[in-house]
Formats: structure tokens, C-alpha cells, sequence
């Protein structure tokens, strides 16, 4: 059984970690509402357009079996309703909770399945840190759900494997994989080891959900924000978005100065 909590409830942070480490996987329902879910909608499809322009791949990607899965890429450089998602309280105490304060946005993009879609490969997100893993946390995936996740169309999982300590086999089949399944609006958490793909759309409607991926900051970021985050839109983020799109102190660095050790309840991984 997932656990699902409401965006609302008290100690949101704490009850989703403990649910992380029990499940590896977790549902927050009421994250984000009808409007910001529209805007999401409309942004990504006027990013699959403006990617496609540039030459871009947005179908087809390598882990998928066929063009049937839409994959924007740069969330936070393309709309202010992404950068408004990694604001949420919510979420920030979660990866702050999970992974401690020194920490990067180390991908932000969305998936679009649409019906008739395969399964991608089965994969963990934290798949490029050399095997054996470190036995701590070193990553966590949030989906923000933009439709209703269901069984015919969500992201599946293997339960259990979030205390594995490599990746899966990349080919085969996988029927141990069950559907994790939220309310559009939902923001679900993923363990970095947890073994999961997107699930093929066996439905009749397109499901897109916006991936926003967080690792440790001694990990090199998946996307190198200085790349698509451009000076004009660097000089407006918060110090929080700076922070983990690599545009502020951390790297190691927050670490070594005295306040901030003093505030931070993680110790630093090494
Ligand atoms: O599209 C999905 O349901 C899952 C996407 C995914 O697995 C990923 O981005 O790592």
C-alpha cells in the first residue's frame, strides 16, 4: 500500500520521509491546483514546439520503445509555473529532509505518454553512480502529477527495491512492477534507487507528468543550468533556486561556513 498525506497535513516533511524510507515511494495529494496544472499543460506544449524548432529530440528518446512518449527538457528555463512548483514548501522540506541542505536540482523535465505508448526502461534514477551505492540517500524524484495517474497510464515501480544497492537489468520484461497511482495535482516522491519506468498508455487519453530530479551536491547535476538558465533570468530566482541550480554557495561550500553547519541537522556525506 503507498502511503498518501495531503499537502495540508501537519509535519507534511517528516511524515513523506518516513514513508520514503519505509516504501520508497509516496503520494502527496492537493500539491498543486487546477490553474498552475494549466499553465503547466500549456507551457509544455509550446516547449515540445520551441524544442522541436531547435533540433532538439523530444520523442524517441533512447529509453523508449517508440515516439509515443513526449520528453521537454529544462523545466525551470521555460516558464515561471516550474520554478513556482520548486518553490512549495512542501517539497523543499521533503529534499531538505531526505538529502540534507546541500543539495542540486539535478534535472527538471516532463513526460507526456500518450495512449498506445511502451514501457520505457527499467531504471533507477540514481542508475549512473557506480555500483555498490552508498547504503544513504543520494537522490529523490518528484513527480508533480498533470493528470490522474492511473493504472493504464502511471509510472510503475518494483516495491522494495529503493533498498537495493545497484541498478536493475536495463532489458526485459517486468511484471513485478506495480503502478503508482495519484490525483492530477499530486506530487509523488521517488527513492533514487527505487527500480521504476514510465508504464505503457494503455488508455485513451495523453498523461503528462513534470519530473523534478534532486541529488546530493557533490553529484554533477543531469543538466547544466548555466546552459539554460540565462543571465536575465538568473538575476530574478530566489536564494533558494540559485542554491540548487548551482548559482550560489553550495557544492561543498555551504558546508564550511559556520552558520550554515550550525543550521544544518544532516551532516554533510563525507
Ligand atoms: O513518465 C513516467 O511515468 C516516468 C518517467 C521516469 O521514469 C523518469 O523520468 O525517470
Amino acid at each position: 500500500m503507498v502511503e498518501h498525506v495531503v499537502v495540508s497535513d501537519a509535519d507534511v516533511g517528516q511524515r513523506v520521509c518516513a514513508a520514503l524510507e519505509a516504501d520508497g515511494v509516496v503520494v502527496v495529494e492537493g500539491a498543486i491546483d487546477s490553474d498552475m496544472i494549466a499553465r503547466a499543460k500549456e507551457a509544455l506544449e509550446r516547449g515540445a514546439r520551441e524544442d522541436e524548432a531547435h533540433g532538439f529530440q523530444v520523442r524517441g528518446s533512447a529509453y523508449d520503445p517508440d515516439e509515443l512518449n513526449v520528453r521537454v527538457r529544462n523545466l525551470p528555463g521555460k516558464d515561471a509555473v516550474f520554478r513556482e512548483m520548486l518553490e512549495l514548501p512542501a517539497l523543499r522540506a521533503v529534499v531538505t529532509g531526505w538529502l540534507g541542505d546541500s543539495v542540486r536540482l539535478s534535472n527538471f523535465t516532463s513526460n507526456t505518454t500518450l495512449p498506445g505508448a511502451g514501457a520505457m526502461a527499467l531504471h533507477a534514477d540514481q542508475n549512473p553512480i557506480p555500483a555498490p551505492w552508498p547504503p544513504y540517500p543520494c537522490t529523490v524524484n518528484v513527480a508533480f502529477a498533470l493528470d490522474d495517474f492511473t493504472p493504464d497510464n502511471a509510472t510503475r515501480y518494483v516495491p522494495g527495491t529503493h533498498r537495493e544497492s545497484g541498478p536493475p537489468a536495463w532489458h526485459g520484461t517486468h511484471p513485478g512492477a506495480v503502478p503508482l497511482c495519484g490525483p492530477a495535482g499530486s506530487m509523488m516522491f521517488m527513492e533514487g534507487r527505487i527500480h521504476h519506468q514510465t508504464g505503457a498508455n494503455t488508455g485513451t487519453t495523453p498523461r503528462s507528468g513534470a519530473f523534478a530530479f534532486f541529488a546530493r551536491s557533490f553529484l554533477a547535476p543531469q543538466f547544466e543550468w548555466h546552459r539554460g538558465i540565462l543571465q536575465d533570468l538568473r538575476a530574478t530566482l530566489s536564494p533558494w533556486l540559485r542554491e540548487i541550480m548551482g548559482f550560489g554557495q553550495s557544492g561543498g561550500t555551504a558546508n564550511f561556513i559556520p552558520e550554515n553547519a550550525a543550521a544544518s541537522t544532516t551532516p554533510a556525506p563525507r
